[in-house]
């Protein structure tokens, strides 16, 4: 593994362009669970019958006792040094000592990080240039697309007074302002996104890689030529496609790597 994270860290140190992906297992040792592993969240549910449009139109109520139950589970979470190490990266200082190394980031490097979590557990970190592809759980939206209450409003109350909780401009029904199954992303995301791929390393952290189009962006990266690496707990549907495939924990990974990579 040693002679591996000797590899990324040059690729990185020798980048101008460092765009990075993340998933659920970046969160898992701040103590949120991830979706698919043992004590994931899809074990006790599957997620066509929570996370889309028709399963809220079903049965709003349970959507939003799932979600109020997540809510209050990452009410508690806070950023790992995984997390703080992107964050130093992306050219903001954690400012909570957590993370001693030197950050990365110069003048010369551009930093993308694209998340597909809803925890915003890199907002509190300080994460700057950062991409919620999949929205955040402590957004809310008017289920109605009602015209004050579409854009959303940042609700944090856990748990909530009552459920399913109401748009404050038109009485109907909120709605968690996450991207659901079967719904599209924000054009600008993606646009974004994809904008990202066109890089020198890409690297994907701690998602299983079969959600899309997020797992396809890795693939978009090696197709202009970045250096790939995946870092995650186990082997993904990626690691036969990057360059770097480490296994591991982020929290372990992420902050040797940047010892290693230091200018
Ligand atoms: C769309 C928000 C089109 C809600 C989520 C091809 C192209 C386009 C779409 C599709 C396609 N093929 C299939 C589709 C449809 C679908 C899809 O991808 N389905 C999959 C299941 C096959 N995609 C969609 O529906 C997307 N929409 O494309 O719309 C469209 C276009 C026009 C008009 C209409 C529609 C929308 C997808 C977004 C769904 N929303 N979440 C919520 O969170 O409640 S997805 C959900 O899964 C989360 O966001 C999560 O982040 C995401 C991905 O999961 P991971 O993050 O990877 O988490 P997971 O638990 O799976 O894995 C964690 C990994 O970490 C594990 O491997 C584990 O080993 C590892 N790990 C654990 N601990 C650690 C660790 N690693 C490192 N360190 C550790 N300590």
């Amino acid at each position: 593994m040693s002679d591996q994270l000797g590899v990324l860290a040059d690729r990185i140190r020798a980048a101008r362009r460092l765009t990075i992906l993340t998933g659920a297992g970046i969160s898992a040792a701040s103590g949120v669970p991830t979706f698919r592993g043992e004590d994931g969240l899809w074990r006790r549910h599957r997620a066509e019958d929570l996370a889309t449009p028709e399963a809220f139109e079903r049965n709003p109520r349970l959507v939003w006792e799932w979600y109020d139950w997540r809510r209050g589970k990452l009410a508690g979470c806070r950023p790992n040094a995984g997390h703080h190490v992107i964050a130093a990266w992306s050219g903001s200082d954690p400012g909570d000592g957590s993370y001693r190394g030197r950050t990365l980031v110069t003048d010369r490097l551009k930093v993308v990080v694209i998340t597909q979590n809803v925890d915003d557990l890199h907002v509190r970190a300080g994460t700057r240039n950062l991409i919620r592809i999949h929205g955040s759980i402590w957004e809310l939206s008017c289920w109605d697309t009602c015209a004050k209450g579409a854009a959303g409003w940042r609700d944090e109350r856990v748990p909530l007074d009552d459920l399913p909780p109401r748009c404050p401009h038109c009485g109907g029904f909120a709605r968690p302002a996450v991207v659901w199954f079967g719904e599209a992303l924000r054009t600008d995301h993606l646009r974004v996104a994809l904008e990202a791929t066109a890089c020198d390393v890409f690297l994907t952290v701690g998602t299983s890689a079969v959600v899309y189009p997020a797992a396809g962006l890795v693939h978009d990266a090696r197709r202009q030529g970045a250096f790939t690496a995946e870092i995650n707990l186990e082997a993904t549907p990626a690691s036969a496609a990057v360059d770097v495939a480490l296994q591991g924990g982020a929290e372990v990974i992420l902050p040797r790597l940047a010892e290693l990579a230091r200018l």
